[in-house]
């Protein structure tokens, strides 16, 4: 079993190769596997560190490619279930050249938004160190907010250590209000915070870094630390016993894509804990895949192997 295991939704992204070509008249298109939480188990399997991903897709091309990108990736698909009443979500996505891309998705009521709850019974938590959850999957449905409550019950219960990435996705809820709260809640059960310094304004109306980290410590005696991901200017970490620290970001020359860099921080952080990094030393690694991320057109083809990463953080010498 593995060290590292999630659960979220995997997706195709067809991704404009037209730079500056709206998704109405783009022409050309590159496709490549997606989801944030899928993203995350790529690259955390690309640095040698055995993870599982739990999910579910439909029984057409989309499913096939992810199933076969799973497989290729050597993650754990133990718990990828084939659902033959739903089909699998994609999403499509602008290449800009600067700024975040538009996206556009087509996943609702998707084989990942009908996941059987009864594969939560059957997974095998013995040898997981970190999960990563996401608020995400709380957003496909009702039910797969309720696998997600019920996975970190689970998990809690066998005392494994949670990351959590609120990922506000607003398009996927049936109102803010909502987002906000059910995200934040989910938030509590959680070892580890990561938002993201605009999810704070949303989440809690601030941006400043100290205010969201405090928010999250203070609401939750489980919640250990909260890393404010600062984008390009890198990351702020509080911890519950006070300290505080401010991680550089990487200096990157040309943006690509801004899509999975978040995802590519959790890789870092994730990899670097169980490579028993302390935790600056995680985050910093964190703040290196972020950079790589972006160099890419896909969500997840810029995390890199060792000596990629390796080579890339030596050159880049704070
Ligand atoms: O974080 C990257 C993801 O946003 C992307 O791979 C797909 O939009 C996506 C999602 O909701 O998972």
């Amino acid at each position: 079993m593995a060290e590292f295991l999630t659960i979220g939704e995997p997706m195709a992204v067809l991704a404009s190769s037209n730079p500056d070509k709206s998704l109405v008249d783009a022409t050309d298109f590159e496709k490549f596997v997606a989801g944030a939480e899928l993203n995350v188990a790529i690259g955390v399997s690309r640095l040698g560190h055995r993870a599982e991903y739990i999910s579910a897709v439909g029984q057409d091309p989309f499913g096939k490619f992810i199933q076969k990108s799973l497989a290729e990736a050597a993650i754990g698909n133990d718990y990828v279930s084939e659902d033959a009443q739903h089909w699998t979500g994609f999403y499509l996505k602008e290449r800009v050249t600067h700024g975040d891309p538009a996206t556009f998705y087509f996943r609702k009521n998707s084989a990942a938004a009908n996941f059987d709850s009864h594969v939560l019974d059957q997974i095998d938590f013995s040898d997981v160190k970190i999960a990563h959850l996401s608020g995400i999957f709380a957003a496909l449905s009702e039910n797969d907010l309720s696998v997600l409550r019920q996975l970190n019950q689970y998990l809690r219960d066998a005392g494994k250590f949670i990351t959590f990435d609120p990922n506000l996705r607003p398009v996927l809820w049936d109102s803010q209000a909502k987002m906000i709260k059910v995200t934040n809640e989910l938030a509590k059960n959680a070892d580890l915070v990561m938002p993201g310094i605009n999810e704070g304004k949303v989440l809690l109306g601030s941006d400043d870094p100290e205010t969201i980290a405090n928010f999250y410590l203070d609401q939750s005696d489980y919640t250990k630390t909260v890393i404010v991901k600062l984008g390009p200017k890198g990351a702020y970490i509080k911890q519950r016993n006070g300290d505080t620290q401010t991680i550089p970001g990487f200096y990157v020359e040309t943006v690509v894509d801004t899509v999975g860099a978040g995802d590519g921080f959790a890789v870092g952080l994730i990899t670097g804990l169980l490579d028993g990094l302390p935790l600056d030393k995680a985050a910093r690694r964190g703040c290196a895949i972020g950079a790589l991320a972006v160099m890419s057109p896909g969500d997840n083809d810029g995390y890199p192997t060792p000596d990629e990463l390796t080579t890339f953080m030596q050159v880049q010498q704070h």
